[in-house]
């Protein structure tokens, strides 16, 4: 089995050369290729985990599997599920297994995986399996390599992995719509050979974005520019899981970029990362920088690594401002600067709780929602964070935040917010201060 699995490899690799298809200039990359593919170990299928650090996948799961004679065998079961990106706001969306999006797929290369998909939507779907080396009939794009698979039927794809990375499975039938409802989830393959360093905490984070009217109940997939829900693994600040990370742990982020049209540019505060790879690959360390910010492109996957030195909360955030901000009403009048006591008033006689906002911006307005000074529809997000543990956070969105700490609590648990060491703070300046060093306010 062994064998025989590993010899079709090598012909599949010899065949592609041999029917000049990896031929043209003979330099040493072009040659690299299917040498490459050519030489993974097809090593036993082994149980999860075994032999690689599994990927967590924050606010997400990880897909089980069994092994049947060897091959890793998985099901998919595309499904309507009822949603929530973060606490009151929830969505009727579509995804696998429950989830949305759906459960990471992790594997190792040379592995045999066979994927069952059951599809229990009320339309047909396929699924394509985004950046991943096989063969064309498998490659799940509807009417181009299969028939689409109606509702009821149970379709399975088959294939042998030739190559290890960050890689995404998502709908490729109706993709507009099925995608813009959530049809989408991570694919992780770990190298049969370690190659570097293990990385203790080795993350997945989905990017994708959604337009959600306030107080509607499904997702609008004929939006193309006006996205108010910014997700990292569909779950929107303050939904989204922390990243706990103990001083000292080598860590690596895989981010994926599925979103119907924005790139996301991913920024980490207190770190310098080397991005390592992208879906096409590892990036030759020679080749590798330095940066504090990933643009991940749609239908892209980046991976970052880093050493957590610098102990503290970090924000973890795209850095598009709109993308931080939650169901953000894009059609509003420009308030900044107006001076609105006279229609306060005026406004406050017929309306006694009416109040203008947004004449000093934006930052104000989650709070003086969740104290309940403004009504908004139910089911909806203001447009803005959540308590922080100095202030208001006035981020929502596409944000999270990398604790690392030199204690985790041992159940995994949140470990609340960071502590700074006395003199390691900014706070108010002391008179003292400012004449000492001729600050003159
Ligand atoms: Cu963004």
């Amino acid at each position: 089995m062994k064998l025989s699995r590993r010899n079709a490899l090598l012909g599949g690799a010899t065949g592609l050369a041999a029917a000049g298809l990896i031929s043209g200039q003979a330099n040493a990359q072009t040659q690299a290729w299917p040498a490459h593919s050519a030489t993974i170990p097809a090593g036993p299928a082994q149980p999860p985990g075994r032999g690689y650090r599994p990927v967590v996948t924050p606010n997400g799961a990880t897909l089980p599997f069994r092994i049947v004679d060897g091959v890793k065998v998985f099901h998919l079961i595309a499904e309507e599920v009822e949603h929530e990106f973060a606490p009151g706001l929830n969505a009727t969306c579509w995804g696998y297994n429950g989830r949305v999006h759906g459960p990471t797929i992790e594997a190792v290369e040379g592995d045999r995986v066979r994927v069952y998909v059951t599809n229990r939507l009320p339309a047909p779907t396929t699924v394509h399996w985004h950046g991943v080396i096989l063969p064309s009939g498998m490659d799940g794009v509807g009417g181009l390599s299969q028939r689409s698979i109606h509702p009821g039927e149970t379709f399975v794809y088959e294939w042998t992995l030739v190559q290890h990375g960050t890689f995404m499975y998502h709908s490729h039938h109706d993709e507009m719509t099925q995608m813009a409802l959530g049809l989408m989830g991570m694919l992780v393959v770990h190298p049969r050979r370690r190659r570097g360093p293990q990385p203790d905490r080795d993350f997945a984070i989905l990017l994708s974005e959604w337009y959600l009217p306030a107080g509607a109940s499904r997702p609008d997939p004929n939006a193309m520019s006006d996205f108010n829900i910014l997700t990292m693994n569909a779950r929107c600040y303050p939904g989204t899981e922390p990243l706990l990370v103990r001083r000292g742990e080598r860590v690596r982020i895989r981010f994926g970029n599925l979103s119907a049209m924005d790139h996301h540019p991913i920024h980490l505060h207190g770190y310098a990362f080397r991005i390592t790879e992208t879906d096409g690959g590892e990036i030759p360390a020679s080749a590798q920088h330095p940066d504090t910010t990933v643009l991940v492109p749609t239908g892209s996957t980046r991976t970052v690594e880093f050493v957590a030195d610098n102990a503290g909360d970090w924000a973890m955030h795209c850095h598009m401002t709109h993308h931080v901000m939650n169901q953000m009403g894009h059609g509003l009048p420009n308030l900044t600067g107006v001076n609105a006591r006279r229609i306060d008033r005026a406004v406050g006689q017929v309306l006694p709780t009416y109040m203008t906002m947004g004449q000093d911006g934006m930052g104000e307005m989650g709070r003086h929602i969740g104290m309940g000074h403004m009504d908004v529809p139910d089911n909806s997000l203001p447009m803005v964070g959540a308590e922080g543990p100095h202030d208001y956070i006035t981020m929502g969105g596409m944000f999270t935040i990398l604790k690392v700490r030199d204690q985790l609590p041992a159940d995994g648990s949140d470990p609340g917010w960071y502590d700074p060491p006395e003199g390691t703070m900014a706070r108010a300046a002391r008179t003292d201060e400012l004449r000492r060093d001729g600050i003159d306010v």
